[in-house]
């Protein structure tokens, strides 16, 4: 009888171990299935370009840090490709890092993103300087309009000794600036009419980005300013919110503001750099060997993206002639827009700060 039990017994505890074992086989079997479902989704998009969902998961433990980027245009634009191009030259390098590209603002826009790197939830952005003022107010000598002769020449100022410096203060901002890339020269579009002379700027609606000197400068030229981040640049267009925007060609055509706005007008009126930026404490993290790899692929791929940017430029501006009313300034007329800023260039001598607006002025001026 007693056996019995005990027969009973032990087979009732191997059922129940049985049942235990078969479980978790289960589980193992779904695991597999959905890393298989993630590389195939990787696999598919192959291009490194994250979504929301795995910008949440961010690093594995076991393997390469994550270095998320965030940028706020699509991935048409040779923004992206120069993002595109940091990964290629990263992951070609080193298993330390692995890089997901985030475009179109899919995170944030250019001022939220740069706050997230001072909060350390986001690793890499790459925004216009523009924003940046918010931060550190010096860098609004580079929206100081009519002043950037040539692209070639934004190249020595920025690749020099005023570069170098302009990076030095973000580190107060627990931010690192890596290398300087190309946004470009800004045009003006609208919905409304043509405009060829300062004169038709009269009430024109116009988006600004974040940048008082900006609003200050449309203001003083007799339009009507509005700033607005760039994520809510295209529908602000569509509904009639603003009657127009200014960003350089590739941005007008590759964001498809030609189905929005139908005149074009030549201003260049303002050259924008974009500034590769990283989170300060993260880059101290890494040692000199990983530190020297990322500032060197920062550099390389932004004259990848500057080459692009310009190819691009000019293709745009083709394209672009097609779809919508284009208007070349004339000397006289673009004398008449310079004239009309230049108290605004006075006004924000004081909060850029006199010495940096004169030693910029000068480092044009030098390779003029
Ligand atoms: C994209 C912006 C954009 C800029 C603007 O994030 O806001 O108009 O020209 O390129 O940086």
């Amino acid at each position: 009888m007693k056996k019995n039990w005990l027969l009973l017994l032990t087979v009732f505890v191997l059922m129940l171990l049985i049942a235990a074992c078969g479980g978790s086989d289960e589980e193992e079997g779904n695991e597999e299935a959905s890393a298989d479902e993630g590389s195939e989704t990787e696999e598919t998009e192959g291009d490194g370009s994250g979504d929301l969902e795995d910008f949440a998961e961010g690093s594995d433990e076991d393997s390469a840090q994550t270095l998320r980027i965030s940028i706020g245009v699509n991935d048409k634009h040779p923004e992206y490709e120069g993002a595109m191009k940091f990964k290629e030259l990263v992951e070609e390098q080193t298993d330390d890092f692995n890089v997901e590209v985030y475009h179109s603002g899919q995170i944030a826009d250019d001022r939220a993103a740069v706050e997230m790197l001072q909060l350390g939830s986001l690793e890499i952005t790459i925004p216009s300087t523009s924003p940046m003022v918010n931060f550190v107010p010096e860098y609004g000598v580079f929206d100081l309009p009519f002043t950037m002769p040539s692209a070639e020449v934004a190249d020595q100022v920025l690749d020099g000794e005023f570069g170098d410096k302009m990076m030095g203060l973000l580190e107060d901002q627990g931010l690192v600036g890596l290398a300087w890339w190309e946004n470009g020269f800004r045009n003006l579009t609208n919905d409304a009419k043509s405009v060829e002379s300062i004169d038709d700027l009269d009430g024109l609606k116009i988006r600004t980005m974040e940048n008082d000197i900006h609003l200050d400068a449309w203001e003083e030229m007799g339009a009507n300013p509005t700033p607005m981040a760039f994520t809510e640049l295209f529908s602000a267009m569509q509904q009639g919110t603003v009657d127009g925007q200014e960003n350089p060609y590739p941005t007008i055509e590759l964001e498809n503001y030609y189905e929005v706005q139908d005149y074009l007008s030549g201003t260049n009126h303002v050259y924008t750099p974009f500034i590769f930026l990283m989170d300060k404490n993260l880059w101290d993290s890494f040692d000199e060997e990983q530190q020297t790899l990322l500032k060197e692929a920062a550099v390389e791929a932004g004259e990848f993206n500057r080459q692009r940017s310009r190819e691009v430029a000019e293709e745009s501006l083709e394209n672009l002639k097609e779809d919508m009313e284009f208007s070349e300034i004339s000397d006289e007329e673009m004398e008449r827009f310079r004239e009309a800023v230049e108290p605004v260039i006075e006004k924000h001598k004081d909060s850029i700060g006199a010495d940096i607006v004169d030693e910029y002025l000068a480092e044009i001026e030098k390779y003029e």
